[in-house]
């Protein structure tokens, strides 16, 4: 017996996601100067490219671009520049990968034009809360989306973060935004829910909602965990930088899995395929 549920997603090119059946590896494709696990690695659109489709042949099943970093303290970009970054990428990949194209924005104006460049999913960090327009877009586009559990911003991502039971109220928020999102236009099934691990969460509220990723995926939607490089895994690594991270990336991605994960995202991708892969035949097997 699987602990996953079983969703096919929808996406505007006639295509779907199979999930459930195994783990999808949504990779991350970072154009900008300044992330905080690989800033300036693939700033440079023929570089961006050139590494995604690498991460494609390594066994990525998603590609997740994005053009404004959020990590603490970032500075907000405007569509022009985020545009700017991400439509050569996109439009570079949309002729040389066959996998889908996630757009990692919360703007409208950015989402729509990635639309229309050849992205099919909406990874948007607020759950539509900052640009509620987004929420149309996706509905008008036919666009999977996944909706991402925040609180607050980026420049203040601690101010926040205060929980009495971080699992059950991440659950509650993120049904909230759902709700949302259905009352805008975008049908049930094309809503995957993420638990931010890292956003608006301190260290040990990460490691409660991935303790409760359940909670969530309870809820009946599928489930999306991005526990990649992130700095909560200093709690058992210590201070180590975001790139030497990979193997407590690869207990938080295993986690994920087993706590019914149908898709991670990730960084380090032909490493985290084989972890995926054996947390699956796992994960098949449980009671
Ligand atoms: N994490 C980051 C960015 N986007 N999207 C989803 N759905 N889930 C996540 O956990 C998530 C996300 C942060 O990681 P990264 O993209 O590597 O860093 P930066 O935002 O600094 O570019």
């Amino acid at each position: 017996m699987s602990i996953r549920r079983r969703f096919t997603v929808p996406l505007p090119d006639g295509r779907a996601l199979d999930l459930g059946a195994r783990t999808l590896v949504m990779a991350v494709v970072n154009v900008t100067p300044d992330s905080f696990s690989d800033g300036g690695l693939h700033f440079d659109p023929d570089r961006a490219i050139a590494e995604a489709a690498r991460m494609v042949a390594d066994g990525a099943d998603i590609l997740d671009i994005g053009g404004e970093s959020t990590r603490p303290g970032a500075d907000v970009l405007p569509a022009e520049e985020e545009l700017r970054r991400v439509l050569p990428v996109i439009e570079g990949l949309r002729v040389r990968v066959a996998v889908p194209i996630s757009i990692d924005t919360y703007k409208a104006a950015v989402a729509d034009r990635a639309l229309d460049a050849g992205a099919a999913i909406i990874n948007d960090i607020s759950a539509f809360a900052y640009e509620p327009e987004l929420a149309r877009v996706a509905a008008r586009r036919g666009a999977a989306a996944v909706l991402m559990h925040h609180r607050g911003r980026s420049h203040a991502m601690y101010a926040e973060a205060t929980y009495r039971d971080v699992a059950a109220e991440v659950a509650a928020e993120l049904e909230a935004r759902a709700a949302v999102a259905i009352a805008a236009g975008v049908p049930k099934d094309r809503i995957i829910l993420d638990p931010g691990l890292g956003f608006g969460k301190r260290a040990e509220h990460s490691l409660e909602a991935l303790a409760g990723l359940g909670r969530i995926a309870a809820l009946g939607f599928p489930v999306l965990s991005g526990p990649s490089r992130k700095s909560f895994l200093k709690v058992g690594l210590g201070d180590v930088p975001p790139t030497d991270r990979a193997w407590g990336t690869a207990a938080a991605v295993a986690a994920s899995v087993l706590l019914g994960a149908h898709i991670v995202r990730v960084h380090d991708v032909a490493e985290m395929v084989q972890v995926v892969r054996v947390a699956d035949t796992i994960a098949a097997r449980l009671q």
